[in-house]
């Protein structure tokens, strides 16, 4: 078994190569959610953002983005194809960089019953359809 094959299997996201989406959105979903009340503001959502900006520009480039989701779980083909979906549509203005802009299209796009916070479940349906 390669080494790269038994990293795989320590990453709850990630077993064997294959990713488990609803993992991926738990995970992501709880990174958001700073305060830990089970509702993710504008504000956080833009904080979540904000940690992956390296160059402190305010916009995110796919390769903050993908560094960022790669020095947490890891490289695989799979997780890789999922990255590179889920920016693109993360991407609301199709303008190459996921900024303020994207991050309020999103929001707006999570908060069905709009009471302006996202809840896991509204989240989740943002996160299943981003990475279509
Ligand atoms: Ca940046
Ligand atoms: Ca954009
Ligand atoms: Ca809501």
């Amino acid at each position: 078994m390669e080494l790269h094959t038994i990293l795989m299997i320590l990453l709850p996201v990630a077993v064997l190569g294959q990713v488990d989406l609803n993992a991926l959105a738990r995970d992501t979903f709880y990174k958001m959610d700073v305060s830990q009340d089970g509702l993710v503001t504008r504000i956080e959502l833009a904080g979540y953002f904000n940690r992956m900006d390296q160059n402190g520009d305010a916009k995110i480039s796919k390769h903050e983005y993908t560094d960022y989701i790669t020095d947490i779980y890891g490289h695989s083909p799979d997780l890789n194809h999922y990255v590179h979906t889920i920016y693109d549509n993360l991407d609301y203005n199709n303008d190459h960089h996921v900024d303020q802009l994207d991050y309020n299209r999103n929001f707006d796009r999570a908060d069905t019953n709009f009471d302006d916070f996202v809840d896991e479940d509204e989240f989740n349906r943002l996160f299943m359809a981003l990475a279509q």
